[in-house]
């Protein structure tokens, strides 16, 4: 996560696991994105992986957009898919 990213746009990195793990890499190799639709809105106060909340068999994401319409704040739960793509949320 990197809620500064773009003044404070913010994005979050998602790295695809294996079997053996994640591989130690930087942002650039990251398998997919999500950034803030806006400057300051601090897209990635938070970000973490919540489990297979709607039994698909895959891990979906929770993100925090902390700043999201003048500090209201809002959470995206991402659901996990072979065919995740990056995108900017709004
Ligand atoms: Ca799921």
């Amino acid at each position: 996560m990197n809620r500064l990213y773009d003044s404070s746009r913010g994005r979050v990195y998602v790295f695809y696991g294996s079997s053996s793990g994640i591989a130690s890499k930087t942002v650039a190799d990251a398998d997919v994105f999500f950034t803030g639709e806006s400057q300051l809105s601090g897209l990635g106060s938070y970000g973490l992986d919540c489990g297979d909340i709607n039994k698909d068999g895959f891990d979906d994401i929770a993100i925090g957009h902390g700043y999201f319409d003048s500090g209201k704040g809002r959470v995206y739960i991402i659901y996990g898919s072979d065919t995740l793509e990056s995108k900017t949320l709004d």
